[in-house]
């Protein structure tokens, strides 16, 4: 299908609106016209769907299969016209029928099948692979329930249920016939082969069936339309058809291992930290690894002989351990399926697999118990004790004697319950370990599996993030995007290298005054929303400080709180004043079952109600907590940011990636020096951003030596401890005094791990030379220019083109 034209649009849509789904057009929803929309632009993505994998196939393209557990895809229709090249033809056959494009772009649920970073790293990833014409595949779970909605009530966080397929996604395509078999459970048999060889066979195992749906994933200019394949998992047949059933107790058995078998895809784990020891869980992952592997053996092997050179054709990328049994179901495959010697198929994982970690903190590293994983999987635990016996016969040879070394590099953590190290597997499994900003790969290689460091060196490998500059400025912030546009033209959107053109306008007084009412329009947009969603009325004169991202303790929302409670005391109570208003926004959500995180939320709120009902406060500053963070929202709050918080206890945060979203719509940053923080400050320099706080070395020197002293703190900062009294004696929260005790405690303990007031006087004190920047219109223009500029190395296109050559030894293909 050719590019349609507008009367060719509107033709599609009014014929799916009726004969699809059934609508008249006089009384369709927003939703239905949605809907109808995407059913009419699909034939444009099958036919870029098999153009696609017609090229990679003339070409014998290697394949990547990025694994990830989560894909947070947000919404897809603004992204896929605009990749299209088909926004304004859409955007005018709905005008020519009275609607409006930006109405549906609205309806669309967000596809939340991810928590956090993690899950829209993945995303970004699969647009940028897109767009430079790689050949790859995502391959994740269909969850019929994705992350929660948030609802605030009381000012406590409440969980809903997200059941976004309820209203099933149109963009899927649905693929029954390329269904595949996954067995769990059951037990090994040790047996021979007829010449006398080893011959496990893995037997009595129960059935899932993986059924497949893809999403069409478009890259910029529509030349690459490549597949994020998500699998739901079904029983096996035996419930629909099989026949055998005689009596009512083989019907309930049968109804009962239906819905067992069902639950394996059901719902989306809400914890970015680990979800111990469960069943379900280990389950999905199996699930996601198996279904992926069984369809990469049967791509390649329509194309090739047969396996010998698979590690040539076929790249497999871990997004964190959640995969990580990809390395043993590979092996598992290989040898056992495909007849090959240990040491091949060794050779052929090792050389297919590569790591990326996204976390430091050593308690939350994936730990699965022996015993659960010789129940559900029971072949690939003799596989894993094989793959760790060979190791540690390396380690051996390599440190003789060190048992210190044996014990800690083991794929397996000896004690009362045995536990798998997944990612001591992932390591041993892959050629490359990459972490995800300069710092984090550091620390990777020095802190958290020095060990394997000294053994593999040659494995250890970073790779900073980015994000997709085409989602988050190109269309997100549309007045930005065309004012850039206009000063340096549209190359920056293909090559996001080309935005440092943009340089030489920031000195330019004109330009700037352009630039300010883009991010005022920006602002008069969010406050709509603030005041909607969150009922709090914000100037947009007053200065945007933004802090959106998960809630956790070593993301120090705290920090921020405390500054805030000290600015209102300063107000209401010292009669001073800071040098501009400011609004402080929070959104983020917290893990179910993380109450420390849950009681900042409410925290926050209490705050909030206080300072917003102060008639002295009023025209200084105002605390809001906008409800449902998620992509679409992220997508409304960051192209209005005046200030990026990113105020991590240093060596915590892995990379940040909301950093780089906010720093390229012209956000100033005031942040730690802390994972791809310190990047930034590399790109921008220090006159354009706000550095404050303990460097990572600090940080654990102070934690190792003992030496934080929070008492002593605040006996040097009489404002510290007014701050922390107010906060625990129920200043904000009259009905119930006691219940921020915890929290002054924990701020008080000198065994806080994020070490708070280590940072408070440098936070406070940089936020009062904020202040004062921002009352100079043309110097902070000036800087938010220059951050956009310099955000160069953070588009995701860099990102992926690094992993491209450095890991997986692939190449963009010639566009035809
Ligand atoms: C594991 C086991 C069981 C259940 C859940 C999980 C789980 C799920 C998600 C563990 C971790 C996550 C997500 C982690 C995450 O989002 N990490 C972030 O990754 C970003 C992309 O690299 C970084 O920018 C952030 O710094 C990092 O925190």
């Amino acid at each position: 299908m050719a590019h349609p034209d507008p009367v060719q649009v509107a033709t599609g849509i009014q014929h799916h609106l009726r004969y699809t789904l059934g609508r008249r057009a006089q009384t369709a929803t927003s939703y239905d016209l949605f809907r109808a929309l995407t059913l009419a632009i699909r034939p444009l993505l099958i036919d870029g769907l098999i153009a696609t994998a017609d090229r990679y196939q003339r070409h014998d393209a290697k394949r990547l299969y990025y694994l990830s557990m989560e894909f947070l895809i947000g919404q897809s229709l603004r992204n896929n016209l605009m990749n299209l090249g088909i926004f304004e033809i859409c955007r005018d056959a709905i005008a020519a029928t009275g609607g409006n494009l930006e109405d549906l772009i609205a309806a669309e649920p967000d596809a939340a099948l991810g928590n956090g970073g993690l899950g829209r790293l993945a995303a970004c990833f699969l647009e940028s692979l897109a767009t430079l014409g790689m050949a790859a595949y995502g391959y994740g779970i269909n969850y019929d329930y994705g992350l929660f909605k948030q609802e605030i009530d009381n000012g406590f966080q409440r969980e809903e249920p997200d059941s976004w397929l309820n209203k099933e996604s149109p963009w899927m395509v649905h693929r029954p016939d390329q269904s595949c078999v996954v067995p769990v459970y059951g037990r090994v048999e040790h047996g021979f082969d007829r010449d006398g060889n080893y011959n496990p066979m893995w037997l009595d195992w129960k059935m899932l069936i993986g059924v497949p749906y893809d999403i069409p994933i478009v890259g910029r200019g529509g030349g690459t339309v490549n597949i994020l394949r998500l699998y739901s998992a079904r029983a096996s047949q035996s419930f629909d058809i099989d026949i055998r059933i005689f009596n009512q107790g083989d019907y309930l058995r049968a109804l009962e291992d239906k819905i067992e078998s069902e639950k394996v895809s059901k719902i989306l784990y809400p914890s970015d930290a680990g979800a111990p020891g469960r069943e379900l869980r280990l389950m999905q992952e199996y699930f996601l690894v198996a279904c992926a592997i069984r369809d990469m053996f049967r791509r390649h092997l329509e194309q090739h002989p047969d396996v010998s050179n698979f590690a040539d054709k076929v790249a497999v990328q871990m997004n964190d351990t959640h995969p990580a049994l990809a390395v043993v179901e590979l092996m598992r495959v290989l040898v056992d399926e495909k007849d090959l010697p240990w040491d091949q198929a060794w050779e052929i994982t090792c050389a297919t697999c590569g790591y990326t970690n996204h976390t430091l903190m050593s308690e939350a590293l994936e730990k699965w118990p022996v015993d659960l994983i010789a129940r559900v999987l029971p072949r690939h635990l003799e596989i894993i004790y094989e793959i760790n016996h060979r190791f540690l016969e390396t380690v051996s040879a390599r440190w003789p004697g060190d048992e210190r070394r044996l014990r800690d590099m083991s794929l397996i953590q000896e004690g009362p319950e045995r536990k798998v190290r997944m990612a001591n597997l992932a390591i041993a499994g892959s050629h490359a370990v990459n972490g995800v900003a300069a710092l984090h790969s550091d620390l990777v290689k020095t802190q958290l599996v020095p060990d394997f460091h000294e053994l593999w060196p040659e494995k250890f490998q970073n790779k900073t993030n980015g994000v997709t500059h085409r989602r988050w400025l190109a269309y997100a912030n549309p007045g930005l995007a065309a004012l850039i546009s206009s000063a340096i033209g549209d190359s920056w959107i293909r090559d996001f290298s080309r935005i440092r053109d943009l340089e030489p306008y920031a000195a330019d007084a004109a330009f700037q005054d352009r630039f300010y009412a883009v991010k005022q329009a920006n602002k008069h947009r969010l406050a709509a929303v603030v005041r909607s969603t969150a009922g709090v009325v914000v100037d947009p004169e007053s200065l945007f400080d933004i802090q959106v991202k998960r809630l956790h303790q070593y993301k120090r929302q705290l920090l921020n709180v405390l500054q805030i409670v000290d600015h209102y005391l300063l107000i209401v109570e010292d009669g001073v004043s800071l040098p501009a208003p400011v609004t402080y926004l929070f959104a983020g959500k917290a893990a179910p079952g993380y109450y420390a995180a849950k009681l900042i939320i409410k925290l926050i709120h209490s705050v909030a109600d206080v300072v917003n009902r102060d008639p002295r406060a009023n025209g200084q500053m105002r605390v809001a907590f906008l409800p449902d963070y998620r992509v679409s929202l992220a997508e409304k709050i960051i192209p209005a940011a005046n200030l990026s918080e990113q105020i991590s206890t240093a060596g915590t945060e892995a990379s940040g990636t909301g950093n780089m979203k906010l720093a390229m719509n012209g956000a100033l940053t005031i942040g730690t020096l802390d994972g791809a923080n310190i990047e930034i400050l590399e790109e921008v320099g220090p006159e354009n951003m706000y550095v404050f706080g303990l460097r990572s070395e600090e940080v654990r020197a102070l934690r190792n030596s003992g030496g934080y002293d929070p008492a002593q703190l605040c006996r040097e900062n009489p404002r510290f401890g007014r701050v922390l009294e107010r906060i625990s004696s129920g200043f904000f929260s009259p009905d119930e005094p006691g219940l921020f005790w915890d929290i002054r405690n924990e701020l008080a303990s000198p065994h806080d791990p994020y070490v708070h007031l280590a940072d408070l006087a440098s936070y406070i004190e940089t936020k009062r030379r904020i202040a004062s920047d921002y009352t100079d219109r043309a110097s902070w223009n000036r800087k938010a220019i220059l951050n956009v500029a310099r955000m160069g190395k953070f588009s995701s296109d860099r990102t992926v083109m690094e992993y491209a050559s450095e890991i997986w030894g692939m190449q963009p293909l010639p566009m035809e």
